[in-house]
């Protein structure tokens, strides 16, 4: 048991992390062919959507075949070694895609409510060092985690607040179709982002679940957050043509 608790390395977590790729892989031939209904103009969504998933298929590919990560020490004050390891089996390739995919899920969202371009520069721009300092804390072995831990979550609540707030009430003054388009999504996305900082906490940070458990849990968050988000949005722009939206 020394050899494989010594790190704390997933075991059965490949088969979930190839499982998750071929979602993401289908999912984004899936919107890229529902690209091709469209005309040329009329694509932004579904571009935006494919490649989302497109770069998710990678990161899962990279993890299933345990790749991506890199081994950091415990804290023992916290973890016992015989329980959790020395070390800690930390993805950080979950962070190369989010840097690119959040930014995108939140065009997706604010370019559906039509939100001037400042605004959408700037929630991108909080959501970088919300991602950034995630991965910063994910890597740093002393409590020190806990403090970039910290600025993710005030980075978080300000686009949650522009989502549930701003965005949203600008996205029902564009009509009732977009309203309700924002609404679905904007609702799913609000409830699994605020999910995103527990799982942190109980893996790249507490070390409290197994890279087992963290496989199962960001991948369902992921599953939602990537395909069955991308499916709502492309659905409920079906009716709406982005010249609407200034797009
Ligand atoms: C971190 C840790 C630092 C604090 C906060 C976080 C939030 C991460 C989020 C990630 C969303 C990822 C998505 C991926 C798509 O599949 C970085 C975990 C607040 C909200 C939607």
């Amino acid at each position: 048991n020394g050899a494989t608790s010594d790190i704390h390395i997933t075991t059965h977590g490949s088969d979930w992390y190839w499982a998750v790729c071929a979602v993401m892989t289908v999912a984004t031939f899936a919107f890229a062919g529902l690209a091709q209904t469209k005309p040329r103009q009329q694509r932004i969504f579904h571009y935006i959507t494919a490649a989302i998933t497109m770069v998710a298929a990678i990161a899962y590919f990279t993890m299933g075949s345990n790749l991506g990560f890199t081994p950091i020490a415990a804290n023992p004050q916290r973890n016992d070694p015989q329980v959790h390891g020395t070390y800690r089996q930390i993805f950080y390739v979950r962070y190369i895609d989010w840097v690119i995919t959040t930014p995108l899920l939140l065009m997706d969202l604010l370019l559906t409510a039509a939100m001037p371009w400042p605004t959408v520069l700037f929630v991108i721009l909080v959501d970088e060092v919300m991602i950034i300092t995630g991965l910063v804390g994910a890597l740093v072995y002393s409590n020190y985690k806990w403090g970039y831990f910290a600025f993710g979550n005030a980075a978080l609540f300000y686009i949650v607040y522009v989502l549930v707030w701003e965005a949203r009430k600008h996205a029902n003054a564009m009509g009732k179709d977009v309203g309700k388009a924002f609404l679905i999504c904007g609702s799913l996305t609000t409830v699994l982002w605020i999910l995103y900082p527990i799982a942190w906490g109980v893996c790249e940070g507490g070390n409290v679940i197994s890279p087992d458990s963290e496989a199962v849990f960001y991948g369902i968050l992921d599953l939602f957050a990537k395909p069955v988000f991308g499916a709502l949005l492309i659905w409920g722009h079906r009716g709406i043509d982005p010249a609407r939206l200034g797009l």
